[in-house]
């Protein structure tokens, strides 16, 4: 059984159920801290981080980020959860308009997510039907991308709107009015006449990893470009873990790239936590399958034409930056990150900058 976000939440309990001996010997020894030069003078494309606007108030986190970044995506205070906190009549742009600042002073790129994901909105458009739901649809991605244009060189427009076992679309409050692939068109439509500039994407996780997934995902593509939608670039989330079995990563690659559109590394993250329910492997040996998959996923990504390179962008730079490390979903040890929680290379880092010198 593959572990999807959900079952990984439920992981470190499993993790436990042999014992406190299995948890020892899941803590082992730390390794020495790789030496790896810069991720973004390793990378062929820009090399990107999500961001959260308090990292800015953080110097260890900013200097690592000037060493090894050149693009930011917010990674939640673009969302509806934050933007519509206060509904739809008082939008919160402060933090992101914080980013976007920090990220011009920086010289570094800024990639827009998320306009339109199924679950985010919900509260904001309650209520709403009709004409007015479409006028609320319509004016806040006029609103999200009209604010940002010029400041961010590309957007997910619609995030995540495959089903996680791959059999469809989801059904979402957005779907329940303009259908399932209606909502994407008139996303897309609205994006590109609020930023004509700014390069579209359709982003979505589990793609390389499961397979039904992976090609419900070239389907939907398929069928929105035969539609006229001015879809132009592909997010790969690549939220990995480490038993998706050898070549699967570098195979989707591959199909994914036939599209001739540009590819987007979007939320690079790979966590040691599986779902077996006995999983005996010690640290080194997690950290070993993580980085071969790693290295695949960077590697695939170096062979795209160049001009499929959009960037490649990990989901925090250290580990205890990451979603897999904050709250109940902490268990101390993961290492789902380029860097450790003091800044140090992590095995990944190697791995990445392995992959894309291969
Ligand atoms: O990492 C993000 C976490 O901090 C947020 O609370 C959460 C909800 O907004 O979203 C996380 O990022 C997700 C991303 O936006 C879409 N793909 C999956 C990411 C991890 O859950």
């Amino acid at each position: 059984m593959t572990p999807n976000r959900r079952t990984l939440l439920a992981a470190p309990l499993a993790l436990c159920a042999g014992g406190l001996a299995a948890c020892d010997r899941f803590a082992a020894a730390e390794p020495t801290p790789p030496v790896v030069p810069p991720l973004k003078s390793v990378s062929p494309a820009p090399f990107g981080t999500a961001i959260k606007a308090m990292q800015i108030d953080d110097p260890d986190w900013v200097a690592l980020a000037r060493a090894n970044v050149s693009q930011l995506t917010p990674e939640w205070e673009m969302k509806m959860e934050y933007v519509l906190a206060n509904g739809l009549g008082r939008p919160n742009f402060d933090r992101t308009d914080r980013i976007a600042a920090f990220a011009q002073a920086n010289g570094m790129a800024m990639h827009g997510h998320t306009l339109i994901w199924y679950s985010q909105g919900a509260e904001a458009f309650s209520g709403l039907t009709g004409a007015a739901f479409d006028r609320a649809f319509d004016g806040y991605i006029a609103a999200m991308a009209g604010r940002y244009r010029g400041k961010v060189r590309s957007w997910d427009v619609v995030n995540e709107p495959i089903l996680d076992d791959g059999s469809g679309m989801r059904d979402c409050h957005w779907s329940a009015r303009y259908g399932h692939d209606g909502y994407i068109l008139r996303a897309f439509e609205k994006a590109r006449i609020a930023d004509p500039q700014a390069v579209l994407f359709l982003n979505e996780y589990n793609q390389e990893s499961v397979p039904a997934k992976g090609a419900q995902f070239l389907k939907l593509v398929e069928r929105l470009l035969k539609a006229g939608c001015p879809l132009q670039g592909l997010g790969l989330q690549s939220h990995l873990w480490i038993d998706i079995p050898e070549g699967v990563i570098a195979a989707y690659m591959r199909k994914i790239g036939q599209f001739g559109l540009p590819i987007h590394v979007s939320e690079l993250d790979c966590t040691l936590r599986t779902d077996r329910r006995l999983d005996f492997r010690g640290q080194a040996d997690r950290l070993a399958a993580q980085g071969a998959r790693v290295t695949e996923l960077a590697s695939a990504f170096a062979a795209l034409p160049k001009v499929q390179q959009f960037a490649f962008t990990v989901w925090g730079l250290r580990d205890t930056d990451s979603w897999y490390r904050q709250g109940a979903k902490d268990d101390g040890r993961d290492k789902p990150l380029p860097f450790d929680s003091f800044g140090r290379p992590n095995p990944i880092a190697a791995a990445l900058a392995a992959g894309f010198q291969d």
